[in-house]
């Protein structure tokens, strides 16, 4: 289920333009527009899913693939030796595009806490 306003669906059905470096039947990776490391790319579910805080069980295998999904791709970006994965849920933890995304971020040393 795509939804007509969301600028991830509308990423996802190419009618906004994106830097993609993967794509699969259920799962569309690309470049984020405004990078907060040398490799930042979003890994988006094609099921429109406002924020983690919404999935239900059922949806456990695609959230696997989107792991599965940021491991091809930290290969493929040549981060694999040491990357970091966020998602964000809820406006109070950052989130600001309600499509559930994981952050992929690689090519700097990260710190901890993240703050
Ligand atoms: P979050 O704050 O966790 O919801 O992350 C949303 C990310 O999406 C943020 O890092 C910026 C990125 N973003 C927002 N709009 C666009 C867009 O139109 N294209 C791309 N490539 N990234 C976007």
């Amino acid at each position: 289920m795509l939804s007509d306003e969301c600028i991830f669906c509308q990423i996802i059905r190419g009618e906004r333009p994106s830097r993609k470096v993967y794509e699969t039947e259920t799962i569309y990776a690309f470049h984020d527009i405004n990078p907060q490391a040398p490799t930042h790319i979003l890994i988006v579910p094609k099921k429109h899913i406002a924020r983690l805080a919404d999935i239900t069980p059922e949806d456990a295998p695609l959230l696997g693939e989107m792991m599965v999904a940021a491991k091809t791709i930290a290969e493929q970006e040549g981060v694999s030796s040491g990357f970091r994965l966020v998602i964000n849920s809820g406006r109070e933890a950052g989130q600001s595009v309600f499509h559930v995304h994981l952050h992929l971020l690689g090519g700097r040393r990260m710190r901890w806490p993240p703050g």
